[in-house]
């Protein structure tokens, strides 16, 4: 099936492979499996995407351990072992390392390789990349798996190069070990990465001081060793397992409680509450009565319970106001997950600081000054996050046929079929892009979909000698409107967050955009599968 090559350096391949994370590796096996010519470019110097860069403390997952992992090789489902419910970003990695050693992936992943624009040529029909290196190579098919939350961003402040002590971007954290004992640590940021930090750094700094503009709604992750007795049980029921992750809207074990708010008395409701606090993971979230995302008023008395938590558990009743949100109810933006996130402001050495009210200027050569104050660090810590979803996007020059850019098709927000493809940009799949159930779900289940369907239309295009497709303008235009109509009445859309398009750090990204799927993946799912079932209606292949 490979096409000649244009230039003696160009190499032509079936397939490219835009980054070699979680979706990126399986991607590769799979259309391996096909007999395709495959290259996987990869920034990164090695494989693992979002476990390669965040190796700030404290990275964790918020799904469970055994529900994040591949389930396509029962082999490797019996040979891997997690230590914890919620394991630890080493381990992730490690993991992601064993996967690509496992089945020898490795010889078609070139790391260290930023992809900066990707061409598609309509004489042949094929897709050219480049590096940032210069090089050259062809593909039929381009696949982009470049993560929804992988284009980090700064704060757009004055002096961020002045400062003379350590600063990290979270996601650019060092490989080397950083020693934070006595230094003076400051957090910007109180997003699920911020909280992961704090609550990890808290008893290690000589003094922290945390710089928020948002509070979050955090709830316990309950977090725990998986005795042998637990492993046992997970590798004896992975086919059931994986069965009751596909009936959830977010392919997490915990699905939404049928009862309403307001079915239940006061007291039920009240000890329900109470089992889910108590509970591991996201169930508070994804298992709590049904309107709890819908209904406002539901919402707000469920807030009310989060608050009084957080009352009770930061001694200082200022500081504890501060901490809890007042523009936004619980479960409408990412729920942190944590672990002694709210004890670690009863500690004498951390301080939280309302950049709401005090705002920040500027950083200087020896620390952060706000409208009120100046403060001195060793070291300052951005958890400021990242132009999430179609930021990875931007970062690539795309360009379609007759030469269309992709960010000016999307200067208004994403318009794709599926969210997988967009009209105008032919033999090009988006694993994991906007308007695609995985950014709202446990995000491996929604990526084997994403790649399973993928490989499924490339081997019909092999089958019947197709070497183009690409998605109708109507067929687009429906599935874009379907996904405004989705949602409607979801309090989450409604809500200032990365989920809904607003980055403060980037320009333009200050209106809300509908950028998910809102139906769950059960939902999702069948859509795709309705559309390759029809012979991949609302694509036209030549
Ligand atoms: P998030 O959730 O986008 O959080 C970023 C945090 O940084 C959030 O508290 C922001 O406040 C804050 N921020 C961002 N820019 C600034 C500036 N300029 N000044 C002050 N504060 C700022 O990113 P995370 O990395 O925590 O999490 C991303 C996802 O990764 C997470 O949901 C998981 O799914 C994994 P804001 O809320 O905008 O006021």
């Amino acid at each position: 099936m490979l096409d000649a090559p244009i230039a003696s350096q160009t190499k032509v391949y079936d397939a490219i492979i835009i980054g070699a994370g979680i979706a990126g590796i399986y991607q590769l096996y799979r259309l391996r499996e096909l007999g395709l010519s495959v290259r996987v470019f990869e920034t990164g110097s090695d494989v693992g995407g979002t476990w390669y860069w965040n190796r700030y403390p404290g990275a964790r997952f918020d799904s469970e351990s055994y529900t994040y992992g591949y389930s396509f090789s029962e082999e490797l489902l019996q040979d891997w072992s997690w230590s914890e419910h919620f394991s630890a970003q080493p381990e992730t990695l490690r993991y992601l390392n064993h996967v690509a050693d496992r089945f020898d992936l490795r010889r078609d992943i070139q790391c260290n390789s930023r992809v900066s624009s990707a061409t598609f040529d309509d004489a042949t029909n094929q897709w050219e990349i480049a590096l940032d290196t210069g090089e050259t190579h062809r593909a039929r098919f381009l696949i982009t798996a470049i993560g929804p939350l992988s284009a980090d961003t700064m704060p757009r402040l004055a002096g961020v190069a002045d400062f003379k002590g350590q600063s990290f971007h979270t996601y650019r954290w060092p490989k080397e070990p950083v020693d934070f004992t006595g230094k003076r640590v400051a957090v910007i940021g109180t997003g699920a990465t911020g909280v992961q930090v704090i609550q990890t750094i808290a008893p290690l700094v000589g003094h922290l001081t945390v710089f928020q503009r948002t509070p979050n709604w955090c709830t316990p992750l309950n977090n725990r060793p998986i005795s042998d007795e637990e492993q046992r049980q997970i590798k004896g029921s992975y086919p059931e397992l994986f069965a009751l992750l596909r009936t959830t809207p977010g392919c997490y074990v915990h699905n939404v409680d049928p009862r309403g708010t307001f079915e239940v008395t006061e007291a039920e409701r009240e000890a329900f509450w109470e089992q889910r606090y108590l509970e591991p993971g996201f169930g508070i979230w994804q298992a709590n009565f049904h309107d709890m995302l819908t209904d406002p008023k539901a919402n707000a008395l469920f807030s009310d319970f989060v608050a009084r938590k957080i009352r009770q558990r930061v001694t200082d009743p200022a500081v504890a106001e501060m901490l809890i949100p007042k523009c936004h109810g619980f479960g409408t933006r990412r729920v942190p997950q944590e672990t002694r996130y709210y004890e670690a402001f009863n500690q004498p050495n951390v301080n939280l600081v309302d950049i709401k009210a005090t705002p920040l200027e500027r950083i200087t050569e020896t620390g952060i000054k706000t409208s009120d104050a100046s403060y001195e660090f060793d070291m300052i810590i951005y958890a400021t996050g990242f132009d999430a979803i179609t930021g990875a996007f931007s970062r690539i020059e795309v360009r379609g046929a007759g030469g269309q850019r992709l960010k000016d098709k999307w200067a208004d927000g994403p318009k794709t079929f599926l969210g997988l493809q967009s009209a105008g940009f032919p033999n090009m799949l988006t694993i994991v892009g906007p308007h695609n159930a995985s950014t709202r779900c446990n995000i491996p289940r929604c990526i084997e979909q994403n790649v399973d369907w993928v490989t499924d239309l490339l081997r019909h295009t092999r089958d019947n000698g197709i070497t183009r497709f690409e998605t109708t303008p109507e067929a687009e235009a429906d599935w874009t409107r379907h996904i405004d109509e989705l949602a409607e009445g979801m309090l989450y859309t409604q809500i200032d967050s990365w989920a809904t398009g607003i980055n403060s750090n980037v320009e333009g990204k200050n209106v809300r955009r509908i950028l998910q799927y809102q139906g769950g993946a059960p939902a999702y799912r069948e859509k795709c599968d309705a559309v390759a079932a029809a012979g991949y209606a609302g694509m036209v292949l030549e």
